[in-house]
């Protein structure tokens, strides 16, 4: 990971979205992905969203991943100003268990997509599957990590349950 730049940038709308937000990092990590996190509000911050989703494709990124909660503008905004894939991840919210985060993303109108993954910690580690499932497809090093990750997955489910 260390000789290339980051290839999917993972974005959250507070560090309050870290603990939900650290499983896309780690299922990145697990499958050499080189990534980079950042905090990025697109109303308590939203300058630093601009500046992020205009200069993402020219920086290389291939994909973003991002997680937001409540009334979360993050991942469409985002989706906006670049033509990079954009994956949402609501983030559980304690008022509503995410219900409005997950509609917030995954209602997006016609012309600007954002793939939305499920509430929570299984959004994240999709996402991140998601990404990778991306790069591998012009990536064969990346597709055969992927193939074994999966491929684990599948060997540690065991057939009784205790
Ligand atoms: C959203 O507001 C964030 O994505 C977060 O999920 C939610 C609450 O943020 P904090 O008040 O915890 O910073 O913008």
């Amino acid at each position: 990971m260390a000789d290339t730049g980051p290839l999917i940038g993972i974005i959250m709308g507070s560090r309050s979205d870290w603990e939900t937000m650290r499983n896309a990092a780690e299922t990145l990590e697990a499958l050499g992905v080189a990534h980079e996190c950042k905090v990025v509000s697109a109303h308590r911050t939203p300058d630093r969203l601009y500046d992020y989703a205009k200069s993402a494709a020219d920086r290389g990124l291939k994909a973003i991943i991002a997680g937001a909660g409540g009334a979360a503008h993050l991942p469409g905004m985002a989706a906006s100003m670049t033509r990079l894939p954009v994956l949402g991840v609501p983030v559980e919210s304690k008022a509503l268990s995410g219900m409005d985060s997950l509609l917030s993303i995954v209602q997006m109108p016609a012309g600007i997509p954002v793939g939305t993954l499920a509430i929570g910690r299984a959004g994240a580690v999709n996402a991140a599957l998601f990404a990778a499932a991306i790069l591998a497809t012009t990536d064969d090093a990346l597709a055969a990590r992927l193939d074994a990750w999966r491929a684990k997955q599948t060997a540690d489910v065991a057939e009784t349950p205790e």
